[in-house]
């Protein structure tokens, strides 16, 4: 009985501070807000090949500048992905709008601070904003902005922090949006899972009034995993980043499956996609990551891709492949390593011969 009535107490606390909104006692409201923002609408936008992390967290940072009175409109690169068009539908919310060009427009970005990564023409607009859970891109921007990048599961974990520090209250859908983003980037709660993650969560959940949250993450998951009709490159595309490492390029495709024997299906299907991958994508190198909730397998396409591999990863053996378990973080396991090697290339390259890098 006691214990039930201190878990009624908790959650009347967890939907108090969720929920309780009004003045801006920390002042980070008016930091936002002192920002010039002009006239111009402020367009929050995520990377290509949007997750749901992605278009989540443009819907919910867009919702939350709005509420600092700022003219703010979510939109994506692309339509969204089969898991985040279930996530939306069963909330009943309708995906942002897709535009493209981003020549002369005004941005927030989300969940990423790469050119390669952003929409097309970012290099002539105007970034007022970068809310991010990865290690810093090639963004560049002179003017005082404000730049939040933390390194938590998902971005939509910072999001949420942004509604507390502006006291601004989270509307049950905004709360939705963002529960969809954080279980999608961690994996249903199994992945790069941090404290803050963790209440972002508990506190997200109180107020989303999700009768059956392990559903909604099966049916996500489900939908993820549907590859039917679609082409191997469609596949590899789904979820896929691009990075640039000293004079290196190189793309990284994410593939998600559910059982150990479609993981090697989907393996054999990308190794056959690649070289034709390769000749239409202008990059030095292509991996793709194929993993199930137990393990990754790395594989990989293109000249010098094999040698990156062995010198990032020691316990490279050769056999064309590296398998990790458990599964493998893109941002946290596979591209630091490897940036890190290219990049060095790179310096050996210029120190030994100034006049000719690559
Ligand atoms: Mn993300």
């Amino acid at each position: 009985m006691k214990k039930r009535l201190s878990a009624i107490l908790l959650a009347l606390v967890l939907v108090f501070s969720c929920l309780s909104a009004g003045a801006d006692p920390n002042g980070f409201a008016d930091v936002l807000r002192s920002i010039d923002y002009g006239d111009a609408v402020t367009y929050v936008i995520g990377h290509k090949s949007p997750d749901a992390d992605t278009i989540g967290t443009a819907m919910a940072y867009a919702h939350l500048l709005r509420q600092l009175g700022i003219n703010a409109k979510a939109v994506a690169t692309a339509e969204v992905n089969q898991e985040t068009r279930y996530a939306l539908d069963f909330y009943g919310l309708e995906p942002p709008e897709v535009i493209s060009g981003a020549e002369g427009k005004q941005f927030v970005l989300v969940d990423h601070s790469e050119y390669s990564q952003a929409l097309d023409g970012m290099k002539d607009a105007r970034v007022v904003g970068i809310v991010d859970h990865h290690g810093i891109g090639d963004i560049r921007n002179t003017e005082r902005i404000a730049v939040i990048s933390l390194p938590v599961g998902a971005t939509a974990t910072i999001v949420y922090q942004l509604y507390l520090d502006c006291n601004v209250g989270i509307p049950k859908d905004m709360a939705r949006v963002m529960l969809m983003s954080i279980l999608s980037d961690t994996k249903g709660m199994t992945s790069n899972v941090t404290a803050l993650d963790r209440r972002a969560y508990d506190c997200l959940l109180s107020v989303a009034e999700i009768d059956d949250i392990a559903a909604l993450y099966a049916g996500m998951k489900d939908a993820k995993t549907s590859y039917e009709g679609m082409s191997p490159s469609q596949i590899y595309y789904l979820d896929y980043k691009e990075y640039l490492a000293g004079e290196y390029t190189f793309g990284i495709g994410d593939v998600y499956t559910n059982t150990e024997e479609h993981l090697m299906e989907l393996v054999k299907m990308v190794e056959e996609a690649f070289p034709s991958l390769y000749a239409t994508n202008n990059l030095d190198m292509l991996f793709c990551m194929v993993s199930t909730d137990e393990i990754t397998r790395l594989i990989w396409y293109g000249e010098d891709a094999e040698k990156a591999v062995a010198e990032s990863f020691p316990g490279y053996d050769g056999s064309g492949f590296l398998t990790f378990t458990p599964k493998a973080s893109r941002k946290a396991v596979i591209v630091p390593p490897l940036t890190a090697t290219l990049e060095k290339w790179t310096k050996q390259a210029i120190q030994s011969n100034p006049a000719e890098s690559k």
